[in-house]
């Protein structure tokens, strides 16, 4: 069968180059299953090689960052930032600061992200990048020491019309505040070369929640199409961080029961919900506490199991938001087998291929990060608009954008997903739906 030939083609090729990458050739594996057919059905698609080209980044930089930390110590990292794609806008994507983060994993974000910018609707190519510097337990000033050091050399490979990162874990305000200024010092100018920025140099309103509320936008166009709603659903949230956080938030305000929080420590539970209070008082103290969930416990928020994850806890909605990977084969099985009915990833990839595989096969709502977190760079791409206008508009207005840009996305996902008896396979919708724009820009510009 020819479909099928196409797909081994590509995907062996890719695994005999990249067979040590198994996060890229995952993210990649899990895209090609669903757009090979339509590659396969369009002669300019294929003409193009599009599907090949698609998977490979245009360009990775890689550079070694060697700073002194504020004890007068020489440290050694290592950066990267993988520029994917840019046939839709410039390169466009977060930075990830932490031990765990290599080329694999920066490759399949990256890639992963083109996907998930086209979804957006706005004119932004994907992009990621990051550093093996593990921040934990650093003082302020040596986190401000590595950011000046990192942006000395990607300073060179970005630009407010060529490359425009953003945070993503242990990449937050502060971060981008530092990495800003020294861009600034470097260059001379003001631009809006990151996004994320403090609201008192070009910062946007609404961009530090919406990655979370999108989530939550989300899930009540979800709710809507299939008549119910998130009022007294029982909520299982993995990750503690400005994801999760705002995820939590935003579902306890439509009425949400959120049972659960978590870190790479173990688990937050509070079997009668989490109140507003506390989830905003987990943001306010989150970046100078050790561990804000076992400070939670202590304070009656809730009790504290280590080395726990969320996934055992009975629930109708479960909201992975913390990391890759983290929602394995038999997580999955626990989740149906408690009840749950609806997986929205707030994390990029937190499901394995073999929990997404259960989930849809039980035909349960799986929606997959490209789709339901992508409020956050679609805030970002709002936030270089502002930036190429000198203005700044309200958080009403923006959060209005946002939910609409939720809703169209889950529109797109719906048109191209909707399969047999009205089931709608988010994952596929989603891929097909990027694809289809992303193919359609690389044509048009031919090569
Ligand atoms: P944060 O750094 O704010 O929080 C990350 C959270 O995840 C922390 O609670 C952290 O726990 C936990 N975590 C990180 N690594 C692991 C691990 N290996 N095992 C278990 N828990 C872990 O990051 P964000 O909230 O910004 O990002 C969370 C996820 O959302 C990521 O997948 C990111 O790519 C994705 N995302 C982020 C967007 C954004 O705008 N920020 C946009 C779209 C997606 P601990 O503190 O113990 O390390
Ligand atoms: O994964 C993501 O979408 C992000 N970390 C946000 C990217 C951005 O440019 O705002």
């Amino acid at each position: 069968m020819a479909q099928q030939s196409n797909f081994d083609e590509i995907y062996s090729f890719l695994n005999e180059k990249f067979e040590n990458e198994s996060e890229y050739l995952q993210a990649v594996h899990e895209v090609l299953e669903d757009i090979i057919p339509i590659y396969n059905a369009n002669s300019d698609y294929k003409a193009f090689d599009i599907v090949r080209r698609l998977c490979l980044p245009e360009r990775i930089i890689y550079f070694t960052v060697s700073w002194m930390n504020s004890s007068g110590e020489i440290e050694v990292n290592q950066g990267w930032r993988v520029q994917h794609n840019s046939a839709m806008g410039p390169y466009k994507g977060g930075l990830r600061f932490h031990p765990t983060v290599n080329l694999s994993v920066l490759k399949f974000l990256a890639f992963e992200q083109c996907f998930k910018n086209a979804l957006t609707g706005l004119p932004m190519g994907g992009g990621k990048g990051g550093s093996d510097f593990d921040p934990k337990g650093r003082s302020d000033r040596d986190i401000m020491l590595f950011c000046q050091s990192f942006m000395r050399e990607l300073q060179r490979h970005i630009g407010a019309n060529t490359d425009v990162p953003a945070g993503d874990i242990n990449v937050g305000a502060r971060e981008i505040g530092y990495l800003y200024g020294e861009y600034r010092r470097l260059n001379n100018r003001f631009e809006g070369v990151l996004t994320g920025k403090g609201l008192e140099f070009g910062g946007s309103y609404v961009r530090t929640e919406a990655t979370g509320f999108g989530l939550i936008y989300f899930l009540q166009a979800v709710c809507q199409h299939q008549n119910t709603q998130i009022d007294g659903k029982t909520i299982v949230v993995s990750g503690a961080g400005n994801v999760a956080l705002h995820a939590a938030l935003k579902a306890v305000e439509k009425g949400g029961k959120v049972v659960t929080l978590s870190n790479s420590r173990g688990l937050l539970y509070n079997a009668s919900g989490l109140t507003d209070t506390a989830i905003k008082w987990a943001i306010e103290n989150r970046s100078s506490s050790g561990n804000i969930l076992e400070e939670m416990a202590k304070d009656d928020m809730g009790t504290w199991e280590e080395n726990k994850t969320p996934w055992h806890i009975e629930c109708d909605i479960a909201l992975p938001c913390a990391t890759q990977n983290e929602l394995g084969e038999k997580d999955a099985r626990t989740l149906l087998n408690n009840g749950c009915r609806m997986v929205l990833e707030g994390a990029n990839m937190p499901c394995t291929n073999k929990a997404q595989a259960m989930f849809i096969d039980e035909k349960i709502t799986y929606v997959p990060g490209k789709a339901s977190n992508a409020g956050g760079v679609a805030l970002s791409g709002l936030e270089m608009g502002q930036n190429a206008m000198f203005n700044q508009r309200e958080a009403s207005v923006l959060d209005e954008q946002l939910y609409t840009i939720m809703a169209n996305i889950h529109e797109r996902c719906v048109s191209e997903g909707k399969i047999e008896s009205g089931f709608v396979n988010y994952m596929k919708g989603a891929n097909i739906a990027s694809f289809r724009r992303l193919a359609d820009a690389m044509v048009a510009q031919g090569v």
